[in-house]
């Protein structure tokens, strides 16, 4: 038996579904998980030996691929002093003070663990500042399990086809309105009548979480206007946009200021990082400086936050982005080009190193064009590609992630793998 397939075997009888996060079970692809042990640059390498090409990259962090030097270097600084303390250390304020640098919109910023800690925290700032209890999202967006945001979600809840989640309290769902992405006159509608009891509208600017959806320039910057007409707290959840799309997010590309930004993967370098973070007058409404509360045992740990230090120097570094795109722009054209020779319906939809192949005629601009895409044909694509050495995201409604260590052979091999794919779909 191969040793991935024991793993699993073994890993269902402890851990629910065996896996510690839905999508990555791969059922609805309708194979079993590859379990991994151990990366190296663009590469994993799985518990049976086999090498693939990595387009997962741990669902966005390795901006720098497996194992970046610098990174690594830095944690094992980091760790020879001791992991974490639950006391303040330098580290800290020197990750907050380049995020602050990195990104305009963001004054103030607090540390947590997880993008959904993250963006949890920034909607309870939002009800706190604002006294109001509503919240707009917008369909096929996932901002994270917290309950408020779990209505009409993206991602797993996507992938598994469920609506929402039992557990979530019917007040808390009632709460949160969710309209169509990229329709900046549903959000008007909504707002002439419920917009003095919305405390937050936040939104995947870029969304990644129904697949890869670029926002129309008239929808994000609308967003804006309508949360200055009515007093709502628009919230930019960068968790897997931010330092991705480019160095200062997809605020920076799409020239909207939001009052917050939620943070996680890349800021973490790798470990796990989420953060949020904005206006002044709003960050200082969160304890101990005020009154909304919000805490972590390993928030700010040490070893995190240097390789989020680490990660952001890399970044940094001049035409970072410039190449990240240039390969990622290789790989959606060169898909493009064979599904089209191979007679295959699909659309490459890519904003910088994130992109998504829908198995659709297209145009896919909001969830419900996402629907539509072929799902059997993805999932035939998905097990040919890793049949292939290419290690792709297990659902049709993810992003696949460039990073820096992708090599033109690394691109070349993947797209002559999809070559081979397409013909056989
Ligand atoms: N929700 C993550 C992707 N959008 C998947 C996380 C995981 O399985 O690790």
């Amino acid at each position: 038996m191969e040793k991935s397939k024991e793993l699993f075997a073994r890993a269902c009888k402890t851990i629910p579904g065996g896996v510690n996060s839905p999508v990555r079970a791969c059922g609805s692809v309708g194979t079993d998980p590859c379990f991994i042990a151990r990366g190296q640059g663009s590469a994993i390498f799985d518990a049976d030996g086999r090498q693939y090409i990595d387009y997962i990259g741990s669902w966005g962090p390795l901006i720098l691929g497996h194992r970046h030097p610098a990174v690594i270097k830095a944690i094992e600084a980091a760790l020879a002093n001791g992991c974490t303390f639950g006391a303040p250390t330098e580290l800290e304020i020197e990750l907050a003070e380049a995020v602050v640098d990195i990104v305009p919109s963001v004054e103030m910023v607090r540390m947590v663990n997880s993008g959904t800690e993250a963006t949890m925290s920034a909607i309870r700032l939002a009800r706190g500042a604002t006294g109001r209890d509503g919240i707009v999202k917008f369909d096929g967006c996932y901002h994270g399990h917290g309950d408020s945001l779990l209505v009409a979600a993206g991602s797993g809840v996507a992938t598994l086809g469920i609506p929402g989640s039992p557990g979530v309290p019917d007040k808390v769902a009632e709460s949160t309105a969710s309209l169509e992405y990229n329709n900046i006159e549903a959000v008007k509608e909504y707002c002439k009548k419920k917009g003095d009891r919305t405390a937050a509208i936040i939104v995947e600017p870029v969304a990644g979480n129904m697949g890869v959806v670029a926002p129309k320039p008239e929808f994000i910057q609308g967003l804006r206007e309508v949360c200055d007409q009515y007093g709502i707290v628009l919230i930019l959840d960068e968790v897997m946009t931010g330092f991705r799309v480019a160095l200062g997010g997809a605020q920076s590309l799409y020239g909207v200021t939001p009052d917050l930004t939620t943070m996680g993967k890349v800021i973490g370098g790798g470990l796990p990082v989420g953060a949020y973070g904005g206006k002044r007058s709003l960050m200082e409404k969160i304890a101990p400086s005020g009154p909304v509360y919000q805490a972590g045992t390993l928030s700010g740990n040490p070893m995190a936050m240097a390789a989020g230090i680490a990660a952001l120097k890399e970044i940094s570094a001049p035409g970072f982005y410039e190449a990240l795109e240039k390969s990622s722009q290789t790989l959606a054209d060169g898909l493009k080009k064979a599904a089209a020779d191979a007679g295959v319906e699909a659309v490459v939809s890519r904003v910088g190193s994130m992109q998504t192949l829908f198995f659709s005629a297209g145009p896919v601009e909001n969830f419900e064009d996402a629907k539509k895409c072929d799902l059997d044909r993805f999932s035939k694509f998905y097990q040919g590609m890793r049949d292939e050495g290419v290690f792709l995201p297990p659902s049709q409604f993810e992003a696949w992630f460039v990073s820096a260590a992708h090599t033109e052979a690394d691109i070349q091999a993947t797209l002559k793998a999809a070559e081979k794919v397409f013909k056989q779909l």
